[in-house]
């Protein structure tokens, strides 16, 4: 043996018997069954990306961290693992932050490991490499925060964070590894020992009886009682349970976006198509994982019928929610695989379903309006409008149940929302409870790694804007996502002019006619251009047959969209500003 051959032996002998930073935090994750990381690289953590992927976990780089961050929520959301993105400091930090904030606000358990620049140094600002005092950042927009200095804690570190993440009503955690920690060496035994298995992260959660008792009663004094079905319902992944108690109860239900699937939107208890009738006449509401925020209204005014003229039911696995908005009469506290349980069990088989007097009109109004919404998802037109290219989508999740829908924009999201049945459970992932644009890329990357299945992301032109670089990484992966641009040349509609008359476009419009298509083909995927909905649909049926990084440029009516979408009524509004402008709001 040579003496350099000989040193390197007595290294390699050495590294057996040592591990560090590095090792740790993936030996870490690993053993809590995290084996995805959605990442940007660069200092502090190119290496530990590497490393990663070398010791087997999949780690998916994206081209920003905001997508990288959405795909980790989204993840977490359709697994209810925590999905995990990973940031450099300072700047990579911010852009990651904003999907932590909605992962929280989502109740979605994801966690952000970011890596940070040397604590000395940060906390006497001396102006690091990337200087932030990222922890105290982070903690107000995630559900916990925590720092690890020493290598001998990221197992306790790591334990920490994914039990926060998980535990009780679901939320975004921010994981802080300055970039010294991950250098840091130890003895490999006892690092070893130093990780920690976490135990049963996601206890169950038993309503009291007496809580079922009380609720049981309010339910069953109910004439014209409804569910409404929320994303902590899809998240639960009790989907047997759930459809179950549907119909035991026999109620009528409206599901909430991304509880879309939950039961197929073509159950003959989907009150969907019969929104307005079911939320001003009904008595009783029995909330599932689904809060009374803005998404409803707060429970009154905006179509929910006369102020306390309904009793509420709500489960929700967080006590703090209850009497948010509305008075409470039977709150069930617990997770709602729990309390479907102990609701079902306590019911038992002699249960009365509402007279069919309710349950006959709201289902005669149900298929009136399906009726008369059929004739306009059939139009051929060119340019189409959104219901002539969505009756097309529409068909297509139809055909194929198991594609993931992704969707965003303003009347992109609002009526593909209303018209593209979803037909099983965790199939739909949208803007969610902020109604924030950008998480289409990030969510379809995620959607197609985590399941495998086909995905379909339905983009407004300006939605798609936010997050349109990631088409790369979807390339890059070669990820079947099929991506189709609503394009009607702008925000809302994209025939707004300037109304100081003078060059500069409208503020809500893009460069007209654009061809998106050439995005996607710019990184070796598919273009398609399409103008009518024959065309749309072989397009769609190309992607879906090839599975291959497709992006559908499908030009619609500029004139077709509503400002903001269904919620318009949010804008604020001045007497000043309508005298000023008599052609707003034409
Ligand atoms: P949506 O937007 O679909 O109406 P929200 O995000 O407003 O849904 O509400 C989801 C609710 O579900 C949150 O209040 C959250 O605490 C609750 N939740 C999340 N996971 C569970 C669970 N496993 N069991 C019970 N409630 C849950
Ligand atoms: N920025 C972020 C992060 N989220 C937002 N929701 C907005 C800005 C404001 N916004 C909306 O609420 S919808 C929308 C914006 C910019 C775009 C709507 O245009 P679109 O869809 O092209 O995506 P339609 O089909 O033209 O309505
Ligand atoms: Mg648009």
């Amino acid at each position: 043996m040579t003496e350099t051959a000989a040193a390197q032996a007595t290294q390699e002998a050495a590294s057996l018997e040592l591990t560090d930073g590095f090792h740790l935090l993936i030996d870490a994750l690993k053993l809590n069954d995290i084996n995805t990381i959605y990442n940007v690289p660069g200092i502090p953590i190119t290496d530990l990306g590497r490393y990663a992927q070398a010791q087997g976990m999949r780690v998916l780089s994206f081209r920003h961290e905001q997508h990288a961050g959405y795909a980790a929520a989204a993840a977490g959301f359709l697994t209810k693992k925590p999905g995990v993105c990973m940031t450099v400091s300072a700047p990579g930090f911010l852009n990651g932050l904003t999907a932590l904030a909605h992962a929280t606000t989502n109740c979605w358990p994801m966690i952000l490991i970011s890596g940070s620049s040397e604590r000395e140094v940060v906390d006497l600002q001396r102006g690091d490499y990337e200087e932030m005092d990222q922890l105290a950042i982070a903690r107000p927009h995630a559900k916990a925060a925590y720092r690890i200095l020493h290598a001998k804690d990221i197992g306790l570190g790591v334990a920490r964070a994914v039990r926060a993440a998980l535990a009780g009503r679901p939320g975004g955690v921010y994981l802080d590894v300055p970039g010294a920690l991950l250098g840091q060496v130890m003895d490999a035994v006892e690092g070893e020992k130093s990780l920690i298995k976490v135990v049963d992260p996601n206890p169950a959660s038993v309503p009291g009886a007496d809580a079922v008792a009380r609720a049981v009663d309010v339910l069953s004094a109910a004439r014209k009682p409804l569910i409404i079905i929320g994303k902590g319902a899809a998240y639960a992944q009790c989907d047997d349970k759930m459809r179950e108690l549907v119909e035991t109860l026999g109620f009528p239900y409206l599901p909430m976006s991304m509880a879309k699937g939950l039961l197929p939107d073509t159950h003959e208890l989907c009150a969907s198509a019969a929104r307005s009738l079911v939320l001003k006449e009904s008595d009783c509401v029995l909330l599932i994982g689904a809060r009374l925020n803005w998404l409803l209204s707060h429970g009154e005014g905006r179509g929910w019928g006369e102020k306390g003229g309904k009793s509420f039911v709500q489960i929700d696995i967080e006590a703090t929610e209850m009497d948010s908005n509305q008075p409470i009469a039977a709150p069930l506290i617990g997770d709602v695989e729990s309390c479907a349980t102990a609701l079902l069990d306590a019911i038992g088989g002699n249960w009365k379903k509402p007279d069919e007097s309710w349950t006959g009109a709201v289902r005669a109004k149900v298929v009136g309006n399906v009726e008369k919404m059929a004739p306009r998802l059939q139009n051929n037109n060119s340019p189409m409008d959104y219901h002539s290219a969505l009756g097309v989508v529409k068909q297509a999740i139809a055909d194929h149940p198991d594609t993931i829908l992704v969707n965003e924009g303003a009347n992109a999201l609002d009526q593909a929302r209303s018209i593209v049945d979803i037909h099983k459970p965790r199939k739909r992932l949208d803007v969610g409870t902020w109604g924030i644009m950008g998480i289409g890329m990030g969510s379809a990357v995620a959607a197609a790694v985590e399941t495998g299945n086909q995905v379909l992301a339905v983009e407004g032109d300006s939605a798609f804007g936010f997050c349109g670089m990631e088409v790369e990484t979807i390339c890059r992966y070669k990820l079947p996502v099929c991506v189709v641009i609503m394009n009607n040349n702008g925000i809302y509609r994209g025939d707004n002019e300037n109304w100081s008359g003078g060059e500069d476009p409208a503020t809500t419009s893009f460069v007209p006619d654009s061809r998106y298509d050439m995005m996607m083909q710019a990184f070796g995927g598919v273009g398609a251009h399409v103008t009518n909905a024959d065309e749309l649909r072989q397009a769609i049926a190309e992607a879906f047959a090839s599975r291959k990084p497709t992006l559908i440029n499908a030009v619609i009516d500029p004139a077709a969209g509503k400002e903001s979408g269904n919620i318009g009524n949010l804008n604020p509004q001045s007497v000043v500003a309508q005298a000023r402008y008599p052609q707003a709001g034409k």
